[in-house]
């Protein structure tokens, strides 16, 4: 199992918002590079088999209808250490628990709209990667 990739989705509120560029500026200036990238929509089925682990959480319907509302841009990304390092720039789901300069801090506007997902382990970088981009869209 490689560790040196993970997978993020801008998701809709920093679209609607125009926080594209400067998340991404945050990111590869972290030490990331882009191995895949693009802007798409999820479906309501795609939503649900993406957060199929949350399915009993009671904010599972409203997680799914913020997902689906509009585009976001998935990418996967690759650095030494992916995962973790990547969870700590982001931040705590909640931006209101985030330390300072984290994308959830700087961007998110609550628990719930929380601006970037990022994979939890090795195997979910894979598994979400692969659910997004086939391997001739790896770079
Ligand atoms: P993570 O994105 O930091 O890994 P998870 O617990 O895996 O957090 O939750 C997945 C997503 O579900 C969160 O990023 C957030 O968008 C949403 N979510 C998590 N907890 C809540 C909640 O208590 N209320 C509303 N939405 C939530
Ligand atoms: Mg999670």
């Amino acid at each position: 199992m490689r560790t040196d990739r993970t997978f993020t989705m801008l998701k809709p509120d920093s679209v609607e918002k125009g926080h594209v560029g400067a998340i991404l500026e945050k990111i590869t200036a972290s030490g990331f590079r882009i191995v895949a990238m693009k802007l798409t929509q999820m479906t309501t089925a795609d939503a649900k088999e993406f957060y199929a682990i949350h399915k009993e959480r009671p904010f599972f319907g409203e997680l799914v209808e913020y997902m689906t509302r509009g585009p976001i841009v998935a990418a996967i990304l690759e650095k030494d250490n992916a995962v973790e390092d990547f969870r700590t720039l982001i931040g705590a789901t909640n931006p209101a628990d985030a330390a300072e300069g984290t994308i959830r801090k700087m961007y998110a506007a609550s628990i719930g709209e929380n601006a970037v997902h990022g994979s939890d382990s090795d195997e979910n970088a894979a598994i979400e990667g692969a659910f997004h981009f086939a391997g001739r869209e790896m770079f």
